[in-house]
């Protein structure tokens, strides 16, 4: 029987999340070791656990049918793949931050500086269509300590709370756009697939009344 592939981050913030989504939707995976895949005990489901930042990939290409993780990752992979449903956790944001003593008076106050990031692409994206020139520099993690280190005057980059950047002396200047775990979908899913999709996704929608 054709089975409906799901990838979901193997470690990380969304990982927990997004086994009990599936629990919760009467969807049960034992995930004993964490294999890299395993399979639904009573729902035609395969689980892949990958890292968040591959899972737009696979999904393109069809590897996995369907993923769930940031919609930050989904915007910066710039993948073509279908963004089907928010599911309410990993909230965050995608701010720019300057040393805390630095006097801040508007966007203008980023022209010419070297701002470090993990995202790249919606950084560019974002200060293109503002008419503002910078300098990125991309970093694969760490940015927070890139301005301490003299390689960046400014960071982009996730905050939630906001605690990891007052650790490092930054303050937050400009929360650019807010992002939350997504389930996102390969575009073209044959019929089969997107019927068991269809089923999943009623789960979700039931799941998430339940909760608000
Ligand atoms: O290994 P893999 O590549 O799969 O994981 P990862 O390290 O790339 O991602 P991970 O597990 O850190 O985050 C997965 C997703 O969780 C992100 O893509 C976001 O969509 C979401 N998310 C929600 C967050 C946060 N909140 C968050 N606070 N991702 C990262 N952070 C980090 C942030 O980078 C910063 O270092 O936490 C710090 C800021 O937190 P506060 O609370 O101090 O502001
Ligand atoms: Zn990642």
């Amino acid at each position: 029987m054709e089975k409906l592939k799901i990838a979901i981050q193997k470690s990380g913030r969304l990982s927990e999340k997004s086994l009990q989504l599936l629990n919760e939707c009467g969807i049960k995976v034992s995930n004993g070791d964490r294999k890299l895949r395993t399979e639904a005990r009573n729902f035609p489901m395969e689980i892949l656990f990958l890292r968040d930042d591959d899972i737009p990939q696979y999904v393109e290409n069809g590897v996995a049918d369907i993923g769930i993780l940031g919609e930050n990752e989904v915007w910066e992979k710039e993948k073509d793949v279908d963004e089907i449903e928010k599911l309410g956790f990993g909230n965050c944001r995608l701010s720019l931050a300057i040393p805390k003593d630095e006097v801040y008076t508007n966007l203008d106050y980023f022209h010419g500086k070297r701002i470090a990031t993990s995202y790249p692409k919606i950084l560019k994206k974002y200060f293109g269509v503002k008419g503002i020139d910078v300098k990125i520099e991309e970093l694969g993690g760490s940015v927070e300590i890139a301005t301490g280190i003299g390689l960046a005057d400014g960071i982009f980059d996730i905050v939630s709370t906001g605690s990891t950047l007052i650790m490092n002396g930054l303050k937050e200047v400009e929360a650019i756009i807010k992002s939350e775990a997504v389930l996102i979908a390969n575009k073209s899913l044959n019929e089969v697939k997107q019927e068991l999709l269809e089923r999943f996704l009623f789960r979700i929608r039931a799941y998430k009344r339940g909760m608000g």
